[in-house]
């Protein structure tokens, strides 16, 4: 088989960047370790920047967060057992982030690459790549017992924090940068009306952090830090909910409505960079490349951006036949990458537990929190990285 850009994995970017590459005439294929529902059951990100809910848009994929997303212009963050907004909106001239689930987006990626006709192969076993420092690179993988092999240009690794793409950059040329946090978040979907249908809320509490976040009027997600240790089987829904109403404030707790929990799964909270982005003719975008701790809610739009980046970068190399693009890549991302680390770096500092800080810790963070919400300048840098800062800030 032949193709111009073979993608590994078909996660929201791998599926992004097929449609973007496809309107712009680019055939591509993508080669997926999981089955379709396997990918969709992974219950992720649920909120996104007007970047990427443009990039949706730009690739043809609009409709399902124009129909259903719900735009928030407020955030609100509760310690010391008190509420207080984050007018967001108003600190950024009017930016707004959308409530839509990450299921949802890739659901509608999924169908449109589907109707289009393009070729996936789902179920790929032992995917490789080679000869990625040659002109003609190639991916290899079994399918139903039969080893298959793509001849291309370029190779998207879009496969992940666990994909094989990234290991195929020499480690005499790779650089890793990682934080390991000491704790988890256990995540529920439920089906009853979220407790804050307006705004995500995060909340300090001495109990450790806990989030209120949406995937519809009719369905809540909500998190709590839990130890690393924990099990899914230790957290009844009974404890869950219990737990929750103990770490909001008592308005808010009292406003919670409960019910069974349809998903319930622990994440281990990381931050983690891989330099450079690009060897050869593979390039790496998304969590394949990167990944933050999920409180500021960055992962899924920074893949968008990468995405953004790449599609544009390789439609410059098919088109102009200019390699300007794919040659800058890797620099144009990692500025984008840096300060969303940062971000999700402060924020978790700001909103958990650490185990090792005790109690002088807290009261750090809830002087921090106090200054933040009283100070117009604090809420304003807290906004404007929550909506995403522009794609062009910092340039000239
Ligand atoms: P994905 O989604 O991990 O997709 C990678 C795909 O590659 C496949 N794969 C392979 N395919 C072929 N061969 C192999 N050897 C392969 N190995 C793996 C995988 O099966 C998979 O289908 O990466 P992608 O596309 O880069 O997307 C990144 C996002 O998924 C991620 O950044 C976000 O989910 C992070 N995140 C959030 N991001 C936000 O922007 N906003 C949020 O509100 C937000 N909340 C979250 C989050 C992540 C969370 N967890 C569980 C880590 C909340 C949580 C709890
Ligand atoms: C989510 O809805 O899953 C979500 C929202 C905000 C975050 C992280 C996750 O910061």
């Amino acid at each position: 088989m032949q193709t111009q850009v073979a993608i590994i994995g078909a996660g929201p970017a791998g599926l992004l960047l097929g449609a973007l590459l496809h309107k712009a005439g680019i055939d591509n294929i993508i080669i997926e370790r999981q089955t379709p529902e396997y990918v969709l059951g992974r219950i992720r990100a649920g909120i996104l920047e007007q970047v990427t809910v443009d990039l949706l848009r730009d690739a043809g994929v609009g409709s399902g967060v124009d129909a259903a997303g719900t735009p928030h212009h407020q955030i609100d963050l509760v310690f010391q057992n008190k509420r207080y907004p984050i007018m967001v909106s108003e600190l950024t001239q009017g930016k707004v982030v959308t409530a839509y689930g990450q299921t949802e987006v890739t659901h509608d990626l999924m169908t449109h690459r589907a109707n289009l006709g393009l070729t996936s192969f789902y179920s790929a076993d032992e995917v490789d790549l080679h000869d990625i420092e040659s002109k003609t690179p190639r991916v290899s993988f079994s399918k139903d017992g039969r080893r298959q092999e793509i001849s291309c240009s370029l190779i998207a690794g879009c496969d992940g924090f666990h994909g094989v793409s990234r290991k195929h950059i020499p480690s005499n040329i790779l650089k890793e940068f990682e934080r390991v946090y000491p704790f988890g978040w256990i995540g529920v979907l439920a089906d009853v009306p979220p407790v804050s249908p307006h705004a995500i809320v995060y909340a300090n509490s001495d109990r450790g952090f806990a989030l209120c976040s949406m995937r519809s009027m009719t369905r809540s997600r909500y998190y709590l830090q839990c130890p690393l240790s924990d099990q899914v089987s230790e957290w009844s829904d009974e404890r869950f909910w219990d737990e929750l109403q103990l770490r909001l404030d008592p308005e808010l707790s009292a406003q919670l409505i409960m019910g069974p929990s349809i998903e319930k799964s622990i994440a281990p909270l990381r931050s983690y960079v891989a330099e450079p982005m690009r060897h050869g003719q593979l390039f790496l975008a998304g969590d394949a490349a990167h990944i933050v701790p999920p409180t500021g809610a960055k992962g899924l739009n920074l893949a968008a951006t990468d995405v953004k980046y790449l599609s544009e970068a390789m439609i410059e190399f098919f088109t102009a036949k200019s390699s300007r693009g794919i040659d800058h890549y890797s620099d144009r991302c990692l500025k984008r990458v840096w300060r969303a680390e940062r971000f999700s770096w402060w924020l978790t500092s700001l909103m958990h537990r650490f185990p090792e800080t005790g109690e002088f810790g807290q009261r750090i963070q809830e002087a921090e929190l106090d200054y933040l919400v009283h100070s117009r300048a604090l809420s304003t840098s807290l906004a404007e990285n929550y909506v995403g800062l522009p794609l062009d800030f910092g340039h000239q």
